[in-house]
């Protein structure tokens, strides 16, 4: 059996009924690792959080609207994007619980925003609030898989160790950016302006997270693939225990 990754979905409203949806280039990049991967539905109520995380191996935390900042104990300000409280509070309890079983959890985007205030980090709610940023973390809209900037991995991390690089081209579309890194998280790459690009635990369970979106430039570039492998890998090791 293929290690079980629980992939988050989104709530899109049609103006008559609700929908839970993700796109597609998530579950095919965990397939692609040798992953099943399981969209999972927002589930309100605690104890489905708990039963959820009970049948996976892993978890994969996907983009997506900006998080309330009163999770990280700020009012909304001004420049804050969308925002989904419901998916909020079902993915920062989903987070913790996954990490309080030791499963291996990889964040993307939204996701290592998500993962880091599950954590007890901050965020800046637009990158206007932070001075030092060159404004070309927000992309193109028409081409979302474009390399926008340059990142650099880190040495002596296993963002490192997993893609093999000094130094990738990554997609970039996000407005927020990581204030306070959560305790027990380093560093694992950062854009040229200083934005952390990348944050990891140093101990287990695998914990990891990305700015860009390696799923948009998986199906051609396998350092970028290899970020799904090593979780769907983390997830086996820990199925097996
Ligand atoms: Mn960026």
């Amino acid at each position: 059996m293929r290690p079980r990754i629980g992939v988050t979905a989104w709530h899109h409203h049609d103006g008559q009924e609700q929908w839970e949806f993700i796109r597609d280039n998530y579950t095919r990049a965990i397939s692609a690792a040798g992953g099943l991967p399981l969209i999972l539905p927002i589930a309100a109520e605690p104890d489905l959080v708990a039963d959820l995380v009970g049948t996976l191996d892993g978890l994969l935390l996907t983009g997506g609207e900006d998080v309330h900042p009163s999770f990280y104990g700020e009012a909304v300000q001004e420049k804050c994007g969308p925002i989904d409280e419901t998916r909020d509070r079902f993915e920062i309890g989903l987070t913790r619980a996954a990490l309080a079983r030791e499963l291996p959890v990889l964040g993307i985007c939204r996701g290592m925003q998500v993962l880091n205030v599950a954590c007890g980090g901050t965020l800046y709610q637009d990158l206007a609030y932070r001075s030092e940023t060159e404004r070309h973390h927000t992309g193109v809209k028409e081409d979302r898989a474009r390399r926008i900037h340059p990142v650099r991995i880190l040495p002596g991390t296993r963002l490192r160790e997993i893609l093999g690089l000094e130094e990738a081209a990554v997609t970039s579309t996000h407005h927020q950016v990581i204030r306070r890194m959560a305790p027990g998280f380093r560093p694992a790459a950062q854009a040229p302006d200083g934005v952390l690009e990348g944050m990891e635990r140093a101990e287990d369970p695998f914990a990891l997270a990305v700015q860009w979106h390696p799923e948009r430039l998986a199906p051609a570039d396998a350092a970028q693939l290899s970020l799904f492998r090593a979780l769907v890998e983390a997830a086996a090791k820990r199925a097996r225990r």
